[in-house]
């Protein structure tokens, strides 16, 4: 049968683009690939905001395995259809990557199929977006089965517009195709969107089932009380949950540290058992394909009785953060579930930036998480929430809170 093999072929094709070069991994193999990143100023994106996000962009290259060489900004007031950046852009462009030998070009902005195909005439290398890249990272950070296949969905869904006639056939590079795999009249191209889409299928029921089996351990284990960190990535919500439970859960200045959800126990006074879980980082433009695979992960969200919004406050850019953090979170879970806003990192912040912030959110709670600051009063707040819902009479319901001890 050709569709396992056709199944693995995709998966890696795509995780290897970014990671690997062939010609120069030939050469020397631990040499990384060589990146110009390209951002794009608009009439709603500002060059200060475009700055920030390049310094993104630069994060999420590095993360990927790349080393980011040079970078081109552009100001438009409108988007050229074709090339996104526009003729003299683009041999600009192509210049650099002629002058630093570079090895892919990553756009800011999402590209369509046709504008791929357009821009790798013009310019003599790979060229990716911030989708690809994101997707290439929790392709490389995906440990558990369930995360695994969330992003090789995800990646799927990315590739299945961007399939063009210049893609080796996947069913002649899966081992020759049985009789009846094509049908009558279809063209290469349509051969292999179709193994594309059913392969998507097929995934999508395995997660089902996946969902299936976790939804019977949570009934099992229904939490007495459930606070769920979330957030845009890299903001600390791993290092608060190491901090508030001693989980020892991985924190790294890194993008997309966690995958999976952690859950550990705290408490929050005598008798006031609670859970905490750690969940995956938010940012901007993340693939619409990743939220929607991520929903069965991110139930922990969904069902959580508080929400730790944790937010950078360092973080030149946090305004937006908390603007996209708010956004996903409002595909997640209801509306009506309790919110803390947690700034954190206010050890990096000047005592005037501090009181400011304060002035202006009233209602958050300021720590840092890696200072072991403000953490005592973070938990009172939770406490406030634990008694005034319905766990003060289950208090003593300690059994569940104990199944969580080894993470789930
Ligand atoms: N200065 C300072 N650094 C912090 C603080 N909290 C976290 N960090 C650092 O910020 C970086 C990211 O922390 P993580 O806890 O991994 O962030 P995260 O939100 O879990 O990130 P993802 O899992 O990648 O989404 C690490 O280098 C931490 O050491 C803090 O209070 N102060
Ligand atoms: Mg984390």
């Amino acid at each position: 049968m050709s569709g396992p093999n056709a199944r693995s072929n995709l998966g890696k094709r795509h995780r290897d683009r970014v990671v690997t070069n062939p010609s120069r991994s030939k050469e020397n193999k631990t040499e990384k690939e060589k990146a110009i990143l390209v951002g794009i100023a608009t009439r709603a994106v500002t060059m200060k905001l475009a700055k920030e996000h390049m310094a993104e962009l630069g994060r999420l290259a590095d993360t990927a395995g790349a080393v980011v060489v040079d970078t081109a900004m552009q100001r438009r007031e409108t988007l050229d259809p074709a090339t996104l950046i526009g003729e003299g852009k683009v041999k600009e462009i192509a210049a650099m990557v002629e002058m630093h030998q570079a090895d892919l070009v990553i756009f800011d902005e999402d590209l369509s199929g046709s504008q791929v195909k357009k821009l790798e005439t013009l310019i003599p290398c790979k060229i990716l977006d911030r989708s690809g890249i994101i997707l290439d990272i929790f392709a490389k950070h995906a440990r558990t089965a369930e995360a695994k296949v969330q992003v090789e969905v995800a990646q799927l869904e990315y590739m299945l517009p961007r399939l063009t006639n210049a893609w080796t056939h996947l069913s002649r590079q899966a081992g020759g195709v049985g009789i009846g795999m094509k049908g009558p009249g279809e063209t290469q191209l349509e051969t292999d969107k179709r193994l594309v889409r059913k392969r998507i299928a097929d995934l999508n029921k395995k997660l089902e089932k996946m969902d299936e089996i976790r939804a019977a351990q949570h009934d099992r284990r229904l939490p007495t009380f459930h606070a769920a960190l979330v957030g845009y990535t890299n903001a600390g919500k791993s290092t608060l949950m190491n901090a508030l439970t001693k989980a020892g859960v991985e924190a790294a200045d890194k993008l997309f540290a966690t995958l999976d959800p952690t859950t550990r126990k705290v408490w929050l006074g005598a008798k006031k058992p609670a859970v905490v879980s750690d969940t995956v980082g938010f940012i901007r433009k993340l693939p619409v394909g990743l939220v929607s695979s991520f929903k069965s992960t991110l139930s922990v969200v969904a069902q959580a009785t508080l929400i730790l919004n944790v937010v950078d406050a360092s973080a030149g850019d946090f305004e937006e953060q908390m603007t996209i953090t708010a956004r996903i979170l409002a595909e997640l879970c209801p509306e009506d579930v309790p919110r803390i806003t947690v700034f954190n990192k206010i050890d990096l912040l000047e005592p005037e930036r501090l009181e400011f912030l304060r002035s202006h959110h009233p209602q958050a709670v300021f720590v840092s998480a890696e200072a072991k600051s403000g953490l005592e009063e973070l938990k009172e707040r939770m406490r406030q929430h634990y008694d005034a819902g319905r766990f003060a009479d289950s208090a003593a319901d300690t059994q569940h809170a104990h199944g969580f001890e080894q993470g789930s």
